[in-house]
């Protein structure tokens, strides 16, 4: 049986991950970690440890006495975040994820560590883009993304740690909302459709990203995890996409469901920004190939689980 530990487990993919683990693998086998607790959350129920990923002695210390066989490491600062604070998002987005490599090193621990599509740049092609292209981004959180795919790639081949990543594209989900990201209107849409009818949206109508729904991405981690590492060419940082869409079509996607729902614009620069150094769509075809990647949810059948879930939620 796997013995799982997950940094920043009470942020947005590591709540929704924990109990997914735990429901596959048992509770006791998987041990959610961050920075401070939060009894409200569902994820403090089983085995939990406030750990700060800056401190590498305690991560070991934690991870030996649990004895992890894999690492999953989540804790980082988001785009639009890291752009605000690029000292701190160097510091905390590099420094977590040595410690965790290493970490992952002393124990013989597998390891995942998610990239993102924040990985690119504007000289990267924008269409289709392939799994390896051109990669200059130009926010901090693009250059923590391509120093991470870098730094997991080497742990790999210098110590043989079986270390595996997804770029994830902006991922949509129902329990916790993300902080801090560029994707997150992509979110907080669903919240405003259900309470007032109306978003106003601070990414430009046309600004097509890459989408996923949550329970794709937990499969996909989980599938990849899984996959015989003898099957795969790349390791790290493998393409992953269920969708791209621009605000708008969000917006006609939820009008299906929702139709007294209205759309605004009120974009934010930097946001905007960051959004337009992204590409428009990705190409998945690696992970296709090399261990079965298969979204299930397009755009309306999201839309429509999204309002189930979160009605029942809020209303
Ligand atoms: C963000 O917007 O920063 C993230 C991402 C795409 O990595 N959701």
């Amino acid at each position: 049986m796997k013995r799982i530990m997950i940094t920043g487990a009470l942020g947005q993919i590591g709540s929704e991950l924990t109990l997914h683990l735990r429901d596959l693998y048992g509770t006791e086998n998987v041990l959610a970690t961050d920075i401070k607790s939060d009894e409200s959350k569902t994820t403090t129920d089983g085995p939990f440890q406030i750990l700060d990923v800056l401190d590498g002695k305690t991560m070991v210390e934690v991870g030996r006495k649990f004895r992890a066989d894999s690492i999953i490491h989540l804790a980082a600062l988001l785009s639009a975040t890291a752009e605000n604070n690029p000292v701190f998002a160097w510091n905390l987005n590099m420094g977590g994820l040595l410690n965790a490599l290493e970490t992952a090193k002393e124990l013989g621990a597998q390891f995942f560590a998610p990239s993102s599509i924040g990985a690119f740049g504007p000289s990267t092609p924008k269409e289709g883009t392939p799994q390896d292209t051109i990669q200059r981004p130009t926010t901090m959180y693009g250059v923590n993304k391509v120093a991470g795919e870098l730094l997991a790639d080497y742990y790999f081949h210098r110590y043989g740690v079986d270390t595996r990543g997804l770029r994830f594209p902006g991922l949509i989900s129902y329990q916790t909302p993300p902080g801090g990201g560029t994707t997150d209107y992509a979110v907080e849409i669903y919240y405003e459709a259900i309470k007032h009818r109306t978003y106003t949206s601070y990414i430009a109508k046309g600004t097509y990203l890459d989408m996923m729904y949550m329970p794709d991405a937990l499969e996909a981690m989980i599938l990849l995890m899984e996959t015989d590492g003898g099957k795969l060419k790349h390791r790290n940082a493998f393409n992953v996409t269920a969708m791209s869409v621009a605000p708008e079509d969000v917006a006609s996607a939820i009008q299906k469901e929702l139709p007294d729902f209205t759309i605004k614009y009120e974009v934010d620069p930097m946001r905007q920004q960051i959004a337009e150094s992204w590409p428009n769509q990705i190409d998945a075809t690696a992970a296709k190939e090399e261990w079965g990647f298969n979204p299930k949810f397009n755009l309306d059948e999201m839309t429509k689980d999204m309002i189930m879930k979160l009605s029942n939620k809020l209303l």
